[in-house]
């Protein structure tokens, strides 16, 4: 399978002879589930709902179970994980780019991140592959190894089979005030008009209160910083400002984790240069692919390339706001030695 477009080329197949029932059933079962959920007002949909401890609109409920159900990680398995817009299109481009090196040179005018979108080359788990609304299972096996993923689903709800395989996982984590702002942007950007969305004082009391897409954002912070000390070997943490602030060693420091260090030669040869360069926010946003594109012919690609800067958030906050996330932070994150 060519890797540049593995998001509308799985292979589906079917499970067994009576899908349809199951189907229904599952339908069934679905609508069952959700009404014995907490809900709340969702940011892009009527309701969000509290599956396994984390906010999310009712699609994601049985993609989530589906994925739980049917991933079989493999051992060199890569997965890149975050809370919605932490820095995951620039991960995710970071970490294909330094894999997958030997197979395509950073410097080459034909590198599928000129052509591609990473969203499209690194697929979401809960959106890509088991959020079709067909409900059939992909298969995966044809795509090359080392195969890269991508999730917002939080530590404890992915598959066991990630929790039991030797496979990594790296998070991005990124400053809570600008992860907000970006969020509330690429919402009021992408819905429609004709749909309500959230005024930003809404969403900012939705927020402070962990009620919004995969949040609270602080349990899924902790869940992957907690393993990130449990299990170092597996978990890696990184952090937007970090990366945006010192790219070059903290792209270092992801190739060791990931098994595939830069050799002297590749780094005096310029190579970590052309994937900083590559992947860049000025590069990628220019890209025709990026101003044109569009992720499973729904979202415009463009809508991931905002300002990608740290701190913007400045421009949005009142003293007051400021004053309330800054203690939420503090009261949930300040034991744990996270600051922003
Ligand atoms: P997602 O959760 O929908 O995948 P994600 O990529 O995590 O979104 O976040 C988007 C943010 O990353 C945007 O931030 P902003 O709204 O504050 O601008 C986007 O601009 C920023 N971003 C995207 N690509 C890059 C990049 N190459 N370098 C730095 N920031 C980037």
């Amino acid at each position: 399978m060519a890797e540049t477009s593995m998001t509308n080329k799985f292979t589906k197949t079917e499970s067994n002879g009576h899908m349809k029932e199951e189907e229904e059933a599952l339908c069934e079962e679905e609508e069952e589930l959700l009404q014995s959920l907490p809900k709340e007002k969702g940011w892009a949909s009527q309701y969000m709902y509290l599956y396994q401890q984390f906010w999310c609109f009712p699609p994601l409920v049985q993609a989530t179970i589906s994925f739980q159900k049917h991933f079989q990680a493999k051992h060199n398995d890569i997965v890149i994980a975050s809370l919605p817009k932490s820095g995951t299109t620039w991960l995710k481009a970071l970490a294909f780019a330094t894999v997958k090196r030997h197979r395509f040179v950073p410097s080459s005018q034909n590198h599928p991140l000129l052509n591609s979108n990473s969203h499209t080359i690194v697929p979401f788990f809960e959106f890509n592959i088991y959020g079709g609304e067909d409900n059939v299972i992909p298969d995966l096996s044809t795509i090359p190894e080392p195969r890269i993923f991508g999730t917002h689903i939080p530590f404890p709800s992915l598959s066991h089979s990630i929790h039991n395989s030797n496979c990594k996982i790296i998070y991005i984590c990124r400053n809570p005030f600008d992860a907000f702002i970006s969020h509330w942007h690429f919402f009021k950007t992408i819905l429609p008009s004709s749909l309500p969305t959230l005024t930003l004082e809404e969403a900012f009391e939705g927020y402070c209160e962990g009620i919004h897409p995969f949040g609270p954002f602080w349990s899924h912070i902790l869940g992957y910083w907690n393993a990130s000390k449990d299990k170092p070997s597996k978990v890696l943490f990184l952090k937007y400002e970090e990366i945006k602030a010192n790219t070059n060693f903290e792209l270092k420091r992801m190739a060791q984790f990931l098994g595939c260090p830069f050799t002297k030669e590749e780094e005096s040869g310029g190579l970590v240069d052309s994937i900083i360069e590559l992947c860049s926010f000025k590069k990628m946003k220019e890209l025709e692919i990026n101003k044109s594109g569009k992720i499973a012919n729904l979202i415009e690609n463009k809508h991931f390339f905002r300002k990608g800067e740290t701190g913007d958030w400045v421009n949005y906050f009142s003293p007051s706001m400021i004053e309330k996330l800054s203690k939420v932070i503090e009261e949930k994150l300040g034991e744990f030695g996270l600051f922003f």
